[in-house]
């Protein structure tokens, strides 16, 4: 199998914790799209996935799956130990509640709207035109600091973020806040539920593995860090 990704960058995160997870990294092929470079949005790329995103796997018979979330619930249907996507239908429902569209998706909006992003030659939905730009930006960061109010809330109660086990709610919930930290959203310092759970879910063998995957000296430089 082959995984279309960028070390460092937010969703390939979340699935070479996957990949780490599973012990499935030996069976992977690394693909590296330059992301800065704008590779992503030329036909060739685009060909892999439309939607001109990573991460995209790849499967021997040539199957294209975008998206974090199919992408883990294939990965993790391969072998059940350990599972990250929920056992009984209600852990399989529950496991997404909130995490994608309510911290990732909104520190996403942010990142693109709110900041310079990866600047407009990539983002072609949006028009040069569109004043609102910057608001809706800002409705997505505050969007995000109320995701991270109710992941808080949750933590007070249980260990994990879906529960008793790890999940792939806590692998979503985490790069979310790597990926808040690196466009300039910090944690209010109240969350102190969140903040210890994040630091105790950093010090995760496979959570550890991914920093060994910072973004590439060159992408650094080229986002002026
Ligand atoms: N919903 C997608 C989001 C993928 C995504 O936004 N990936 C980023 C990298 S972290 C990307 O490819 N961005 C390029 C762009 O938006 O131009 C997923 O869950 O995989």
């Amino acid at each position: 199998m082959k995984i279309y990704d960028r070390p460092g960058f937010p969703n390939p995160s979340r699935i070479r914790i996957v990949l780490a997870e599973k012990r499935l990294e030996n069976r992977i092929e690394f693909v590296s799209v330059d992301l800065i470079g704008a590779e992503h949005k030329q036909p060739r790329f685009l060909a892999i996935n439309p939607s001109g995103k990573i991460p995209v796997l790849e499967l021997d018979d040539g199957t294209l799956i975008s998206e974090s979330t199919a992408i883990t619930e294939y990965l993790d249907n391969l072998d059940g130990n350990p599972t990250l996507t929920g056992k009984t239908p209600r852990e399989k429902a529950t496991v997404h509640i909130r995490a994608e569209a309510e911290l990732m998706g909104a520190v996403d909006g942010y990142f693109h709207y709110a900041t310079p992003g990866l600047g407009d030659a990539m983002q072609p939905y949006v028009s040069p035109e569109w004043t609102g730009r910057q608001e809706w930006g800002q409705r997505q960061g505050a969007k995000a600091i109320q995701g991270m109010k109710y992941f808080d809330g949750v933590l007070k109660s249980r260990p994990f973020v879906a529960g008793e086990a790890f999940s792939m709610a806590d692998i979503t919930v985490f790069a979310s806040l790597d990926f808040a930290e690196a466009a300039g959203l910090a944690i209010p310092p109240e969350l102190a539920s969140l903040a210890a759970w994040r630091t105790k879910v950093s010090e995760l063998p496979s959570v550890k593995k991914r920093s060994g995957q910072a973004f590439l000296p060159e992408d650094l430089k080229r986002f002026g860090l």
